[in-house]
């Protein structure tokens, strides 16, 4: 059951969709404190899931967070605040609940962090609508939400392949040779990212015509190799006169504005921008129609960046932090002037007092910025979204933004931002799935390998080996690092085997993914979620489920061969790659243990993938190919676990139209009590044991 309860004068977030009850009485399971405070106590065993992209755990306690979309590329232990704000949590406890604060500033989640026995909720201001859930259990309640908040996104099949990216290829043949060079390796890729050195002078929309001198053509050409091209699109239109977007946004009175009703001037990569009012209806039209210029010229794919939004400097404070620096010229400077001074200068950057210095025009009247700050990537995503989707009725287009609130899980998926080329960011990688998923974002990935900082070879190989299990898979780094296209490293068959077990994989993958989106469901679950007796797993913090036959436990430290992991039950441990592999085909390698429950060392060499499966469930997998259009889904091979007869409903779909609930998309692989197959539906899958 769904209450919700309203205080003040909430915001109208479009984040829910789905029925509830209003709820008049006391509140159930938190306490009220007033001015926006809400607390309730934690007993020593309760665990916190939630909170989407955030920093920590699986569960969540001891540690304060923070919603409050923020260009962090240091994704320390101690932030408080991504560029998401996921203002759900469940407790799992004496009490069982669910919490929703819908509120799109700033949010305080205390999680046992004053006390370690307390969680307390802060809004900023006291307008707010909370939702409250009570269920069977958390993945009850995580279903209940997700109904609350509407179907999540659906890619394009194409975008469930391996991405190549980095910041930036700048011209097309450096685009070509990545296609050449991985097609060369004989590694599978179906996605190269253009970031956002493509442009002309940073303007959205724009094609630098000396370094692309034919987009459409190279777009073309690369599809020819089942290669996708996706442009990046940043949120500040650059100002400049005789550039069309900019001239039309300041004619329509699209961008955000002063008090005064002048255009709010920041600045981001060309320099000095406005930012598209995108909580405005009108302005959400206008700034989505022009993805159309991308889509004519073949794109079938974008990334949405800085839409928090960044802000390295408002043309206001720039002027007065020269003022301000002019006087410390030719004075000592001590310990707090030097401070003073260098704070000056770094605090330009996405300082909290520009957020209050613009304006957007929503339909219930003008509202401050950072009474809505939560909002703008979450609207510009739904901006090109909606325009796309008019655009393209009869075609699915990849779309993921950088910054997020949920509701924006409708339009689009996410990417968790400028991670680092360490190993615990692995780590991190993996415990922030399954909160991205109970929060509705199942479209999700980390730039694999490393964002910032210099990789290495044994890093990117282990995640990969955890990137092949996640929906958005892409291999992505910042100008300045290393490089890390897989085929510039010793151990180019290492990376071919495990790449291409992605691909074999993805008939299971695609289905579960498919199946949890429209069913409202996790695709990535915490242990404890698929066994809520076990005491152990609840505290499980390194291993996932992935669907409901797939148990992984990646290696995510270095010089490690291998790692402890944790089996609630009997498991077949399932084994791909490794060095007596090299040039067959991956699926070919297969090898297969049966493990008893409890704790077990497992030796996984750098050019190895292991994972687990459950007893009484399948996988069905294909032979791989060098994309996804390559890849034969009707054709299956069958991996399991089987225990007298067992069943696992497959779901596949042509990958590109919207027809998503046609029945004739399941077919139920049934294994009868001596190991027959066979299938019922209609889509003339034909499947036999690997
Ligand atoms: O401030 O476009 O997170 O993926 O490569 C950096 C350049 C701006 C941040 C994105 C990153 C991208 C980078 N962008």
């Amino acid at each position: 059951m769904i209450r919700k309860k309203s205080y003040g004068h909430p915001f109208d977030t479009e984040a829910v969709v789905g029925p509830c009850e209003v709820l008049d009485g006391p509140l159930p399971f938190l306490t009220e404190e007033g001015g926006g405070r809400f607390s309730c106590p934690l007993d020593e065993d309760a665990v916190v899931y939630g909170l989407g992209e955030n920093v920590r755990g699986i569960n969540k306690r001891g540690w304060i967070y923070e919603s409050l979309c923020s260009d962090n590329p240091n994704h320390r232990e101690d932030t408080r605040a991504l560029y998401g704000a996921h203002n759900f949590l469940v407790v799992d406890g004496a009490q069982r609940f669910g919490v929703f604060v819908d509120y799109p500033g700033k949010v305080t989640f205390g999680v046992g962090y004053t006390d370690s026995g307390l969680l307390t909720i802060q809004t900023e201001e006291p307008d707010l609508n909370l939702y409250l859930i009570d269920g069977d259990s958390p993945e009850d309640i995580v279903r209940q939400f997700r109904v609350l908040v509407g179907r999540s996104y659906i890619p394009p099949k194409w975008a469930f392949g391996y991405g190549q990216s980095r910041w930036s290829y700048m011209t097309a043949d450096e685009v070509r040779e990545v296609a050449a060079r991985y097609r060369e390796a004989g590694i599978p890729l179906d996605a190269i990212y253009l970031d956002i050195d493509y442009m002309d002078g940073y303007k959205d929309f724009t094609v630098n015509r000396e370094a692309f001198p034919d987009l459409s053509g190279l777009a073309a050409e690369l599809k020819e190799q089942g290669i996708r091209l996706v442009p990046i699109i940043d949120a500040g239109v650059k100002i400049e006169p005789g550039y069309p977007v900019y001239e039309e946004g300041v004619r329509q009175g699209c961008f955000c504005k002063e008090a005064d009703g002048s255009d709010f001037v920041a600045a981001v990569w060309p320099g000095r921008v406005h930012f598209p009012d995108v909580l405005n209806e009108e302005a959400r039209r206008w700034f989505g129609g022009h993805y159309q210029a991308l889509l004519d010229q073949g794109i079938e794919g974008f990334w949405n960046d800085m839409n928090e939004p960044s802000i390295f400097y408002s043309e206001k404070r720039l002027e007065s932090t020269f003022a301000q620096l002019d006087g410390y010229r030719a004075k000592n400077l001590d310990l707090h002037t030097y401070g003073a001074l260098q704070g000056l200068v770094a605090g330009l950057k996405n300082n909290p007092e520009d957020y209050k210095c613009f304006y957007h025009r929503h339909k219930d009247g003008l509202v401050r910025h950072d009474r809505v700050h939560n909002l703008y990537g979450y609207n510009m995503t739904r901006a090109a979204g909606e325009a796309i989707e008019a655009l393209e009725p009869e075609k699915r287009i990849l779309l993921f933004s950088r910054s997020s609130y949920i509701g924006m899980h409708r339009y689009g998926g996410i990417w968790t931002g400028d991670n680092l080329s360490w190993w615990s960011h692995i780590l991190l990688n993996l415990q922030m799935m399954p909160s991205l998923n109970m929060c509705g974002f199942l479209y999700t990935g980390a730039d694999l390998g490393g964002f910032g900082a210099d990789t290495t070879e044994d890093l990117l190989l282990r995640w990969l080996a955890l990137g092949i299990f996640t929906p958005l898979m892409r291999n992505h780094s910042a100008m300045g690092t290393r490089r890390q296209e897989v085929y510039r490293f010793p151990h180019v068959e290492a990376f071919r085997q495990i790449i291409s077990l992605r691909y074999v994989l993805l008939p299971y993958l695609y289905s579960e993914y498919m199946k949890a989106a429209l069913g409202n469901g996790m695709y990535f679950r915490p242990l404890a979620f698929a066994y809520p007796e076990d005491a152990f797993a609840r505290q499980v913090e390194d291993q996932l489920m992935v669907g409901e036959s797939v148990m992984i436990a990646p290696v995510y430290q270095q010089n490690a061969r291998g790692r402890y992991v944790y089996l609630p039950e009997r498991m077949k441990l399932v084994r791909f790659g490794g060095s007596h592999a090299a040039g067959q085909n991956v699926l070919e390698t297969v090898r297969e243990e049966l493990l008893e429950p409890g704790h077990h060392y497992i030796e996984v060499a750098l050019d190895e993938v292991v994972f687990f499966l459950r007893p009484g469930h399948l996988v069905p997998v294909s032979r791989g190919g060098c994309c996804v259009e390559d890849v034969d889904f009707t054709h299956l091979k069958l991996l399991g676990y089987p225990e007298g007869g067992c069943s696992y409903e497959l779901y596949d779909d042509d990958g590109f139209s919207r027809d998503y609930d046609d029945p004739a998309h399941i077919t139920r692989i049934c294994v009868d009590g001596d190991g027959m197959i066979h299938t019922e539906g209609t889509a003339g899958k034909e499947v036999q044991w690997l």
